[in-house]
């Protein structure tokens, strides 16, 4: 499948903003101006964009924790940097930055316990079966997740009642101190799902039109009823959270990865094609700058909640229905 250039620019753009956008959050963590955990995903771009360019109107995406490619392109930036900053107007009323979930949007919310997301994922799309939608659910879930119980048995589930759902296995190849090859036998994590009855493939995670193409075949078979895996390959560039050091793994393992960088990949491909020059990229960086800091001068003057709406929970409890609510 070969895209347009308009395209191979837009996922070019959307792979950027994640990038610069997490760079922004690095800064302000370290000048000690964001307090929490944040699981950045720079090096990972290619998987969620490549996924989330893949998906048409009626599509559901559900987030893990190292979600940002996929949310910061999917959500309203003022209302998800709100969020961030634990402002009223944010997603969750200023409640929970790594449990963002949108109706309007179509993002299904993360959950903090490893795997719980696949099961809810599957619940969701076999509900959007039963009531004749034509929407498909992409359900994120890291390497690690797939050591967790809940993944088979939601799978299995997908796969017994054919609903409308493709699960997107990110292997960055950590989780957290623990390496792949000290949390399974398994040679790849698409062989999978051969054992619940789907067809499994594992593909290169950093090249962002590979996990398109996939990833519309894929849903293209889960709008007929046939739930697949797709394994995508890539690598954890930082640590499990900005500012946890890594000293688990080897500093080489890890610069021999950014040799391999998603973004800079498809950069230099669409400058050797004259499709982006110089001057365009500098352009296309200047304009998320100013995009990502209009969005926190917005959300540095929208109001906290007030007492009263700090202790309104009812928010934690419908986290799906996320700002809806109101
Ligand atoms: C049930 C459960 N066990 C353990 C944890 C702690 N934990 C949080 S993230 C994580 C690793 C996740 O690895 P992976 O699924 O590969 O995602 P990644 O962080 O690499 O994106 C673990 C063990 C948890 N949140 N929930
Ligand atoms: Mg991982």
């Amino acid at each position: 499948m070969s895209y347009s250039n308009q395209e191979l620019l837009k996922m070019y753009e959307q792979m950027q903003f994640s990038r610069l956008f997490e760079e922004k959050l690095i800064a302000l963590i370290n000048e000690g101006g964001l307090p929490g955990f944040y699981h950045l995903a720079i090096g990972q771009e290619a998987v969620q964009v490549g996924a989330v360019s893949a998906m048409s109107k009626e599509d559901y995406f559900l987030a893990t924790h190292r979600s940002h490619p996929a949310l910061v392109n999917l959500l309203d930036t003022n209302k998800f940097i709100c969020e961030l900053l634990g402002r009223y107007e944010g997603y969750n009323q200023g409640k929970g930055w790594e449990h963002i979930s949108s109706k309007k949007e179509k993002v299904l919310p993360a959950s903090g316990d490893l795997g719980v997301g696949v099961p809810l994922a599957v619940g969701f799309a076999w509900a959007l079966k039963a009531q004749k939608k034509e929407g498909v659910v992409i359900c994120l879930c890291g390497d690690g997740a797939t050591s967790e119980g809940n993944v088979h048995e939601g799978m299995n589930m997908a796969a017994l009642f054919k609903v409308p759902i493709v699960f997107l296995i990110e292997n960055n190849q950590w989780a957290i101190s623990t390496p792949y090859a000290k949390q399974t036998a398994a040679k790849n994590l698409s062989t999978r799902a051969a054992s619940y009855g789907m067809t499994g493939v594992t593909i290169d995670g950093n090249d962002v039109e590979k996990v398109r193409e996939t990833v519309e075949e894929a849903i293209n078979k889960a709008r007929k009823g046939e739930p697949s895996v797709i394994e995508a390959v890539t690598y954890r560039w930082k640590g499990h959270f900005e500012g946890e050091p890594g000293l688990y793994r080897n500093p080489q393992e890890v610069e021999e990865a950014m040799k391999n960088c998603p973004v800079k990949k498809l950069k230099e491909k669409l400058m050797a094609q004259g499709t982006l020059t110089v001057d365009m990229v500098e352009k296309i960086d200047q304009d998320i700058v100013a995009r990502i800091k209009a969005a926190f001068d917005y959300a540095a003057k929208s109001p906290l909640p007030t007492e009263e709406q700090t202790v309104d929970y009812k928010m934690v409890y419908a986290t799906y229905l996320g700002g809806d609510l109101q």
